[in-house]
C-alpha cells in the first residue's frame, strides 16, 4: 500500500503515518495499543504546568505526570505510528499537540455508553481529520449494527463503523488497515487537486 499524498502531510522524516486513538476512559486505548503494537508501549511521563485560567485550585507552577499511549506497527511496509489522547478531562489541553501531523483517528465507542464518545467525535470531526468509529464489544452489551451505530451517532455515511476487540492483534491491525484505505480515499491526490 503506497500513499504518496499521504505521507507527503506526515511530519515524520521516514515513511511513516501518524494516527490518534481516543475515546473515553475505559473504552479499551490502552488495551488496543498494547495489542497491536510491534514495540513495547511507551508509556510517556509528562512534566507540565498548569496554564490558562483555572489555576485557582493549584497555584503556581505544578508538576504532575500523565500517561499516554504510544505504539508502533508496520502495515504493508508503512510504519504507523499510534498515539492515545488522554481520556482524563483535565488532559485534553494536550490534545492539540497529540493531534498536530496526524493524518487520521479511530474513536473507540462502547455501545453502552455511546455519548461518552460525542465528545470525541466532536473534536475529530472538528480538526477535520479523516477517521472510523470503532466499535469495542463488551461482554454485557447489546449487539447493534454499524448502521444503528452510524444513526445515534450521526456520522456522515462515508465514516467507516468498524468493530473491534481491543485485545486481539489481528482485529485491531484489520481497523487500523481500515483507517489507513479510508484516509487514503478521504485525501485528494495530487492529480484530483489539480483537476
Ligand atoms: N471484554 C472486553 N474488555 C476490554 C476490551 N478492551 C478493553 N477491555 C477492558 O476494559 C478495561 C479498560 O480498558 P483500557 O484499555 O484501560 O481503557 P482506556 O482507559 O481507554 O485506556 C480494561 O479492564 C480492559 O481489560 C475488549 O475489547 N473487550
Ligand atoms: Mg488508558
Amino acid at each position: 500500500m503506497t500513499a504518496p499524498a499521504v505521507l507527503a502531510r506526515s511530519p515524520t522524516a521516514g515513511p511513516g503515518l501518524k494516527i490518534v486513538l481516543t475515546g473515553p476512559l475505559g473504552v479499551g486505548k490502552t488495551t488496543l495499543v498494547a495489542a497491536v503494537s510491534d514495540i513495547a508501549p511507551l508509556t510517556t511521563e509528562a512534566r507540565m504546568s498548569a496554564g490558562g485560567d483555572d489555576t485557582s485550585h493549584s497555584p503556581g507552577k505544578v508538576t504532575t505526570t500523565v500517561a499516554m499511549d504510544f505504539g508502533r506497527l508496520a502495515i504493508k511496509g508503512v510504519t504507523v505510528y499510534v498515539f492515545g489522547t488522554p481520556g482524563q478531562e483535565r488532559f485534553w489541553f494536550t490534545w492539540n499537540a497529540i493531534v498536530r501531523g496526524a493524518v487520521g483517528a479511530v474513536v473507540l465507542a462502547d455501545t453502552r455508553r455511546l455519548q461518552d464518545s460525542f465528545r470525541h467525535l466532536d473534536y475529530i470531526e472538528h480538526r477535520r481529520l479523516p477517521f472510523v468509529v470503532a466499535v469495542n464489544r463488551f461482554p454485557d452489551a447489546r449487539i447493534y449494527t454499524a448502521d444503528e451505530v452510524r444513526e445515534a451517532l450521526v456520522l456522515a455515511g462515508e465514516v467507516p463503523v468498524v468493530e473491534v476487540d481491543a485485545r486481539d492483534r489481528d482485529s485491531v491491525r484489520r481497523l487500523l488497515i481500515a483507517l489507513v484505505e479510508h484516509v487514503i480515499a478521504a485525501t485528494p491526490t495530487p492529480a484530483s487537486v489539480a483537476s
